[in-house]
């Protein structure tokens, strides 16, 4: 028997949603292993990583980046459902926006929706702690002063930081919809890949996508000044891109254990 792909994350992380969607996409059948922020760095050394999620423990290896882990169910992907070009040139122009995203994007957006979330004690326990064990999620309960305290050292959060970070994630935004003002269907090439993955993966702290890994706090249940940034960024022209990427290419949450019910078990390589 073929041992079942684990994934460490934190749920709600848009690093972890990269790698849950290339997965599922992939018709590749994995258990994800949930836990809190803080714990996560324990449970991703122990699975065999670095400190940050996601990890993916394969039968021969862990893989301890989110690029990485893309990289490797690209290997195992059916011809249809390969999310990098087979030409090395265009395989590199996809790379390098990948990297440009796992750096600017990823980082500023993650952080922006840090400042406004950590103010929405009860919003974010929520949400944040979907599926964790019981311990962490009462760990996140109890010690929610001190672990404001730890998150935002951890993360730099300094007033005013929020202004920088929008910035620089609008920055992105418009360099994304200043590539797509061409006309281009994606943002490499005439079919879906890897570039549209991450960057519509990684856009979804600001777009707050309804199809993602764990549900997501939706507008309405946002405070006004959330909700409010959350409705720019869906009516930006790469906002709408992002979305649009969500609702064609990723596809619906597996079962809530984490195992795709259907999907053929990845093989070992
Ligand atoms: N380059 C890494 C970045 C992943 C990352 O930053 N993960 C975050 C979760 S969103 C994390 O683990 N942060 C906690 C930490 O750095 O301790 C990847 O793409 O996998």
């Amino acid at each position: 028997m073929v041992p079942v792909l684990r994934l460490i994350t934190i749920p709600i992380s848009h690093y972890c949603e990269k790698a849950r969607w290339a997965l599922e996409r992939a018709g590749m059948r994995y258990r994800e292993e949930p836990h809190v922020q803080g714990v996560h760095r324990v449970a991703a050394r122990r699975a065999g990583g670095g400190s940050t999620v996601p990890v993916l423990v394969t039968p021969d290896s862990a893989i301890g980046d989110s690029a990485e882990i893309l990289a490797w169910v690209d290997e195992r992907a059916t011809p249809e459902q390969r999310l990098y070009p087979a030409d090395p040139a265009a395989r590199r122009e996809v790379e390098s926006l990948c990297q440009r995203f796992d750096e600017r994007l990823g980082p500023s957006g993650r952080r922006l929706m840090y400042v406004h979330m950590l103010a929405q004690r009860r919003l974010t326990l929520r949400f944040n702690n979907q599926g964790v064990p019981p311990w962490e999620d009462r760990l996140l309960r109890r010690g929610w002063p001190l672990i404001v305290r730890l998150l935002s050292r951890a993360l730099e959060i300094r007033p005013g930081v929020e202004v920088e970070d929008e910035a620089m994630a609008w920055g992105e935004l418009d360099f994304v919809a200043g590539l797509l003002s061409d006309g281009r269907p994606y943002l490499c090439g005439e079919r879906f890949g890897a570039a549209d993955l991450t960057f519509a993966a990684l856009s979804a702290p600001l777009v707050v996508p309804s199809v993602y890994g764990v549900a997501l706090p939706q507008p309405e249940l946002l405070d006004a000044p959330t909700a409010a940034l959350v409705q720019r960024a869906r009516e930006h022209p790469a906002g709408r891109f992002a979305l649009q990427m969500v609702a064609e290419h990723r596809p619906l949450p597996v079962a809530p254990d984490g195992v795709a019910p259907d999907g053929p078990v990845a093989a070992s390589s």
